[in-house]
């Protein structure tokens, strides 16, 4: 009897402690999940560090980007394999993934089983490598840099220590060697040489363990039949990664490439629990709800939490106390509850969970007065455009695109935009177009002015000056300088400022070009991931086709260097419509501070919405179904989405102002069904908003519903109340899952995330009053906002449409909290 227990009891031990294909068709023991392609390479941005076989290691996705690739150290626009199948094996334990490149007509097969606690990842050839690929094609899988430097690793018998910086060895090799990469760009300047670098080897060996002083991210990888080479990514690009790769071998078929993978788990390892609370801190009076959310095996999901406060006095007291209320799971976690809204008693305070105690904040009645100071003194004019920017003793960037815009010729882009065959234009390809380097706003963690989103700013400032005429002036510009300082006042509000810099660039395109460009951004990829002063992104130096590249002319002012930004001039109706309708209302708030700019934008208002209205008339027979479903969005009888329902409402209570009594009376049952649309959020997930499940994290849907909301709270406060408004600020702020640090840069006295996607991302650092995209979600199950890693813009990039969503969120909100 007892013997036959133990048995049951080793047997049951060994099976827990082996990985098991799941029903969410991932390998998973406790601490470990290995995911071959639930996300594949969608081709978008090409390689976006997001792919392939990923591992997810006690919590945190460090590993990704197993796949067959091209390149010891692929960049984002290195080739990727296009994913032709996958099949789930639940007998064999395994997954098959097929994998192609089409560009080299190449195919592969990678097929991963669960060997007890490894998968062993072996790559299947039909066909031979094509010759052209020979030495160069592998089976590669990344390590994420800000979780594995400084640990040491082990290679064969040799020990060494993941570099903090890469420090690593190069080689040059002729261009011709240099597999393709996205649409024939090219991501390096070669300087004349004809040659592009190759980072060496760190080690080489057939048994290489990662990080052997950390249990939690000790993974071993070997191979008998193949050798492995360790390779520092950052040589080439700061969002490399370190990769672990084997050539394929030349001329085989069959089994060519077999590696065991072994992720340690750490036994019985269990999630800490994320608490999740706002860290700007609360109103006395406003509903103040933590959401804990809890590993599925964590034992503790009942009990109670406490609310502990810190008295000037230096003692601690237990404030508050209760029981944990269980909302349920959603998807990988559990969550529970805890409710301290009685608490009303201004002072310093922190959650005590367990043993988890969190970093204190406040409860206070101005606790929001500060939320939107960042964006609007800081994040919003260090993205001005054509100005030198500075701040105290530091330059954020001298004045860029000194030598303008060129007319880009027929083109393909790499950040989604295309110039057609016909410019559209008077001017030639590659003719300068004058008068364009004024104004306007860097779109994101890039440099380009995107038109449809500086058309956004403007809009998005024009409707917080109606709506708050707010007088801050905390920022000089000068147009006639192109200086802009940071804190110093001029006598003029920043936002009219703003306004105005904006209009400047858009009314310059309508003038110069005749409608609006897509976009001014740049001609080449080498400079478009440029990360450093946005002044040095060009030479400064009109392009001169006459001379060799990189020789500049005997008066200084033309080189023969083709890095000049051009301006894509296909012509779209309704984006001048867009253009028209924003320079009407410019032209209204810029009377009496800017006449000759107001007076020029209504010019082109005017001539705008004639023109692009004859367009549309004239392309009407053109018109298909595409046509009938945007009047379907716009009036609201397509398919009811949120992203509808809720736009159509924002109009509808934006024109309020504007109409009568009675128009506002018709609204009534649209807003009732909007608050239950608000309570349907609570049942969809525990933190009551829209969460976004796309490859760009979802801020910007939760900014439009928080603004909704608020407008809906402000016109129809019987309807929705009061405590439905600090929905949106408690996410931002950090009650959301993965980790409570507030997605604004420097908002979130005690705990702000410390990395964004901005274009100092280089740094580890952030531009305050940044807004991040937030969590994003790997399929199946998995959400992550890193704050260690900067790079991957899908959770940590912000954009100046977005932020400036977040001033009007944020002063309309602020509005409606701050102590009257
Ligand atoms: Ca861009
Ligand atoms: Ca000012
Ligand atoms: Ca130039």
């Amino acid at each position: 009897m007892v013997l036959c227990s133990g048995l049951m009891l080793a047997a049951a031990v060994s099976a827990q402690e082996a990985l098991r294909l799941n029903d969410l068709e991932y390998f998973e023991r406790q601490g470990v999940n290995v995911l071959v392609f639930s996300n594949s390479f969608n081709g978008g941005f090409n390689d976006e560090k997001n792919s392939g076989i990923e591992i997810i290691h006690h919590g945190v996705r460090t590993v990704q980007g197993g796949a067959i690739r091209l390149n010891n150290t692929p960049e984002q626009w290195d080739l990727v394999p296009t994913m032709t199948s996958r099949k789930v094996n639940r007998e064999a334990g395994s997954i098959e993934v097929g994998l192609r490149y089409n560009d080299y007509d190449f195919d592969s097969r990678i097929v991963v089983t669960a060997k007890g606690k490894a998968v062993e990842v072996a790559v299947w050839l039909d066909k031979p490598v094509p010759e052209k690929l020979a030495g160069e094609a592998g089976l590669n899988i990344e390590f994420l840099p800000s979780q594995y430097w400084l640990k040491t690793y082990q290679v064969d018998n040799r020990l060494g220590r993941f570099p903090r910086y890469a420090t690593s060895q190069t080689v040059t090799r002729p261009n011709s060697e240099k597999p393709r990469q996205f649409k024939g760009f090219k991501t390096y300047d070669d300087r004349g040489t004809n040659r592009f670098v190759d980072p060496l080897p760190i080690e080489t060996g057939h048994k290489l363990s990662l990080a052997t002083d950390d249990p939690s991210r000790l993974v071993t990888i070997s191979s008998e039949d193949a050798e492995l080479k360790l390779y520092d990514g950052r040589m080439l690009a700061q969002n490399g990664w370190f990769v672990v790769r084997s050539v394929l071998p030349k001329g085989k078929t069959g089994k060519v490439v077999t590696w065991t993978i072994e992720p340690h788990a750490i036994p019985g390892w269990i999630r800490e629990p994320n608490i999740g609370f706002s860290q700007v801190g609360y109103t006395p009076e406003q509903p103040k709800v933590a959401v804990i959310e809890l590993d599925k095996k964590d034992p503790v999901q009942t009990g109670t939490a406490s609310l502990m406060r810190l008295n000037p006095d230096g003692t601690t007291e237990e404030a508050f106390k209760d029981d944990v209320k269980t909302w349920g799971p959603y998807f990988k976690y559990n969550y529970v509850k805890f409710d301290f809204s009685s608490v009303r008693h201004p002072g310093v305070y922190f959650i005590q969970y367990g043993k988890k105690r969190t970093n204190d904040f406040l409860i206070d009645e101005h606790v929001y007065d500060k939320i939107t100071d960042a964006t609007t003194d800081v994040w919003v004019p260090i993205h001005m455009n054509h100005m030198y920017v500075t701040e105290g003793y530091r330059t954020w960037h001298g004045e860029p695109f000194k030598e303008g815009y060129l007319q880009a010729p027929e083109s393909d882009h790499f950040d989604l935009h295309r110039q057609g065959a016909e410019t559209e234009t008077k001017y030639k390809p590659l003719e300068l177009i004058p008068g364009l380097n004024v104004g306007g706003f860097f779109d994101a963690g890039d440099f380009d002015i995107e038109t449809s989103s500086n058309i956004n700013v403007v809009q998005n400032f024009i409707r917080t000056w109606e709506l708050f005429k707010p007088q801050r002036d905390e920022t000089f510009v000068s147009q006639e300088q192109r200086y802009v300082e940071l804190h110093r006042p001029d006598g003029k509000p920043d936002i009219l400022q703003f306004i105005e810099h904006g209009v400047l660039n858009l009314v310059a395109q309508a003038e110069q070009i005749g409608h609006m460009s897509q976009t001014l951004s740049n001609s080449v990829l080498d400079n478009y991931h440029h990360l450093g002063d946005a002044a040095s992104i060009t030479d400064g130096l009109h392009y001169d086709p006459s001379l060799r590249p990189y020789e500049v002319s005997a008066d200084g002012k033309r080189s023969g260097t083709p890095d000049d930004m051009w301006a894509f001039t296909t012509r779209n109706p309704r984006l001048d419509l867009q253009a028209a309708g924003v320079f009407t209302s410019a032209a209204r708030v810029l009377r009496g501070y800017n006449d000759d700019l107001a007076d020029r934008a209504q010019k082109q208002a005017d001539r705008l919405q004639k023109e692009a209205t004859a367009l549309q008339r004239e392309s009407r027979h053109r018109r298909d179904r595409q046509a009938d479903a945007d009047n379907d969005w716009l009036t609201g009888t397509g398919d009811g989405n949120y992203r509808n329902v809720a736009r159509n409402l924002q109009t509808m209570l934006d024109s309020i102002p504007m109409k009568d009594a009675a128009y506002k009376e018709k609204l009534r049952p649209a807003v009732k069904q909007y608050l239950e649309y608000i309570h349907n959020f609570d049942k969809e997930n525990p933190y009551g908003v829209p969460i976004g499940l796309g490859n760009w994290a979802g801020v910007n849907a939760v900014l439009n519903f928080g603004i909704t909301v608020n407008y809906a709270h402000i016109y129809f406060p019987d309807i929705v109340g009061k405590e439905e408004v600090y929905r949106v600020a408690n996410w931002l702020y950090g009650c959301h899952p993965y980790h409570n640090y507030s997605f604004v840069a420097v908002v979130g006295a005690a705990r702000p995330k410390q990395v964004f996607y901005g274009n100092n991302r280089a740094d580890f650092s952030f531009i305050p009053g940044n807004v991040a995209p937030g969590l994003l979600f790997r399929k199946p199950d998995h959400f992550e906002n890193f704050d260690d890693w900067p790079f991957l813009w899908g959770q940590n990039e912000g954009t100046i449409a977005g932020n400036t969503q977040y001033i009007i969120f944020g002063s309309s909100f602020r509005n409606i909290v701050a102590p009257k």
